[in-house]
């Protein structure tokens, strides 16, 4: 299984994770057919740590031997091999792209904190010791819950913001075409509706907000298929990695295709990758490495977000 367009282009995920669902979107705009590889919430995930080579978030794209970790660099792919319909209808990619850091980050943690606060003592045990692991602190849910007011207010000034652009410049945020403003924003929409059922009752102020989550329910996930986290190993194994080497003459730290690196999150789950270069951009930063299990592998990062650094 070696002609790139064979590939299947696998996600990685479960079904609640409000990441994957931005991808699951990305696949309804371009209509695309996928392949679903459905993981566990929490570790171990024996068959998909050889591929990543650590990197433990959720989702995780595979295709082939390629494998793209984090929404920002699994929708910038899609976006490359799918072009149409585009993600930035306008021209609009610098803004759509940019709003990841503020849906990804201030507001899902307001979201998070609201979601696993209400859940309370409903979250099990086994999943928290889980994410004290990957935050390297405490999953304090008490504390969540105890912040419980503060993140109502916090959650209805972001939502308010959706609001105000979609009453103003609706339909969607860009105006008159879906574009990656309207995922990136859904995310947390979609999160406390599918999680809380107190959400009907914060989200009942806000007109534009309602309607556009129905406009953006009829989006689906595109065609979608399932297959096993082993079947999905034996691919990434016998497949040759696609990716072309790339240099970036603009690269403000000099690094060059075959630099030995670390890539590791900037924020939790901190956990280095370490490959030689194979290419490199603003954007995005590729390096391989060979795994015992899953043989030679091109693993794909953002840059933003990411930490970089020199290895050996
Ligand atoms: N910046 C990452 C964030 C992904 C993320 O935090 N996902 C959550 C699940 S929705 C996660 O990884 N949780 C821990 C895990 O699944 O191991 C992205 O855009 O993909």
């Amino acid at each position: 299984m070696d002609h790139a367009a064979d590939l299947p282009v696998i996600l990685h995920h479960f079904d609640e994770s409000p990441f994957s669902e931005k991808i699951r979107l990305v696949f309804g705009v371009k209509n695309i057919a996928w392949t679903s590889v459905r993981i566990s919430r929490i570790m171990p995930r024996p068959d998909l740590m050889p591929m990543t080579g650590g990197y433990r978030r959720t989702p995780v794209m595979q295709i082939g031997a390629d494998i793209y970790c984090d929404t920002q660099c699994i929708i910038r792919e899609l976006e490359r091999r799918f072009p149409a319909p585009t993600l930035f209808p306008g021209g609009n990619a610098g803004l759509a792209s940019a709003s990841a850091m503020w849906t990804d980050k201030s507001f899902f943690q307001n979201t998070v904190n609201l979601v696993f606060g209400s859940l309370a003592d409903k979250v099990p045990q086994s999943f928290i010791e889980d994410r004290e692991k990957l935050r390297g602190g405490k999953f304090d849910v008490a504390a969540m819950t105890a912040a419980i007011p503060q993140m109502r207010d916090q959650f209805r000034a972001h939502v308010g913001w959706i609001d105000a652009q979609l009453a103003a410049n609706g339909p969607w945020l860009c105006g008159s075409e879906v574009s990656l403003f309207d995922i990136n924003a859904y995310m947390n929409i979609w999160y406390i509706r599918s999680s809380l059922p107190v959400a009907e009752e914060l989200l009942a102020e806000f007109l534009a907000v309602r309607a556009w989550e129905t406009r953006m329910g009829a989006i689906g996930q595109g065609m979608r298929t399932e297959m096993s986290t082993a079947e999905a190993l034996e691919i990434g194994r016998s497949a040759t990695p696609q990716t072309r080497e790339g240099d970036d003459p603009h690269d403000p730290n000099g690094r060059k295709v075959g630099d030995l690196v670390d890539v590791r999150p900037d924020d939790y789950g901190r956990i280095a990758v370490r490959g030689r270069i194979v290419a490199l951009s603003a954007q995005a930063i590729a390096i391989r490495r060979h795994d015992e299990i899953a043989g030679d592998i091109v693993v794909h990062f953002p840059r933003a977000g990411f930490l970089v650094t020199p290895a050996g």
